[in-house]
């Protein structure tokens, strides 16, 4: 029961730090903080964190163009984050990459993407490396519905399945690729039918249920770590944001945002461990406080920080090269 609590809260704080991260963001943004896009994490707090929560140190994830909470849950630090959103040189890629580009390879973050389906391959080589390297490490692929409808899927899935390799491919469904709806993009309503096409398991569950995404990407990293290959789970969910800050939203209505509101994954998460007494209130309580402390303790080494330098835009650029390689 003790370590069944210790997990239950570090799923709660991570799924909290996403939470108060993405809405202090969106804030920021909105303030003229932020320049860039910013595609916000909010209300699929519960596919990040259900899925990590099963990695070790170790293991890698691909992210997307929607990754703060990928990110965050795989162990990225705050402040560096927050700084990279701001365009300063204490970011993570000192302010060249921003939102879609942050990358952290010691905690395994194998970085964000502004190329959507960019994920698919990474995975399947840093699966393919694990495996050369007999380590048992595991790699999760994150990618949306809009997605799985790219060329880069197929091939990632196909040689990810052919050669057994330790990848799990975590679709986050939120119904949309941009404006497009799933049911205007693609045929199938289930993402993971498409398993079918490549010899390997595929699920779909509640991606708003943190509980049902960590059990069944669980099976999937333990197959994965056995050396039995590839699974595709895929988490329906749903983002409370635009597809991007600034986006109108006139594609959805009222009705279904509230629908899935109703969904919220962090609402559920922390009535059910109330229900089933596993924390008390001002645990939880107690918990969200710090991580609002920790949010602001970010946006003010954001907002303390330099911007880089002219002369510095082109080094670190391709490689890690400290020197200037133009000279
Ligand atoms: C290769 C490529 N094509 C198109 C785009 C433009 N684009 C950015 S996000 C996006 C939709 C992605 O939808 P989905 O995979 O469902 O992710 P979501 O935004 O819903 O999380 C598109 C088409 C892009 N960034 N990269
Ligand atoms: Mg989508």
């Amino acid at each position: 029961m003790a370590i069944e609590k210790e997990r239950f809260l570090w799923m709660y704080r991570k799924m909290q730090e996403i939470r108060q991260f993405e809405t202090r963001v969106v804030e920021l943004f909105a303030g003229g903080n932020i320049p860039g896009f910013v595609h916000s994490y909010l209300g699929e707090e519960a596919v990040a964190v259900g899925t990590t929560a099963n990695l070790k140190d170790t293991d890698y994830i691909t992210s997307t163009h929607r990754g703060h909470g990928h990110l965050i849950a795989k162990g990225g630090r705050l402040n560096e984050m927050m700084a990279e959103l701001y365009g300063k040189a204490t970011g993570y890629c000192k302010g060249k990459g921003g939102s879609m580009h942050i990358a952290d390879v010691d905690l395994g973050i194998l970085g964000a993407n502004g190329i959507v389906g960019g994920g698919f391959t990474i995975a399947a080589g840093a699966g393919l490396a694990a495996s050369l390297q007999k380590k048992d490490d595991v790699t999760v692929c994150f990618f949306g519905d809009g997605a799985s409808n790219q060329t880069t899927f197929h091939e990632g899935l196909n040689i990810a399945s052919i050669w057994d390799l330790p990848v799990v491919f975590v679709c986050e469904n939120n119904l949309y690729g941009i404006s497009m709806s799933q049911e205007r993009h693609q045929r199938i309503k289930d993402v993971s039918d498409r398993a079918v096409a490549y010899g390997i398991p595929g699920v779909s569950v509640d991606g708003n249920d943190v509980l049902a995404v960590h059990e069944a990407v669980g099976e999937a990293v333990k197959r994965a770590r056995n050396g039995d290959g590839p699974s595709l789970v895929e988490c329906k969910t749903y983002r409370h944001r635009g597809h991007f800050e600034g986006d109108p939203t006139v594609y959805r209505s009222d009705s279904e945002v509230k629908i899935w509101k109703d969904k919220d994954p962090i609402e559920r998460f922390r009535k059910k461990l109330l229900e089933i007494d596993a924390v008390s209130e001002t645990e939880l309580d107690k918990l969200d406080q710090e991580v609002a402390q920790a949010v602001e303790e970010a946006v003010a080494f954001a907002q303390s920080g330099a911007f880089p330098k002219p002369e510095d835009a082109v080094v670190n650029v391709y490689t890690d090269m400290e020197e200037e390689v133009w000279s």
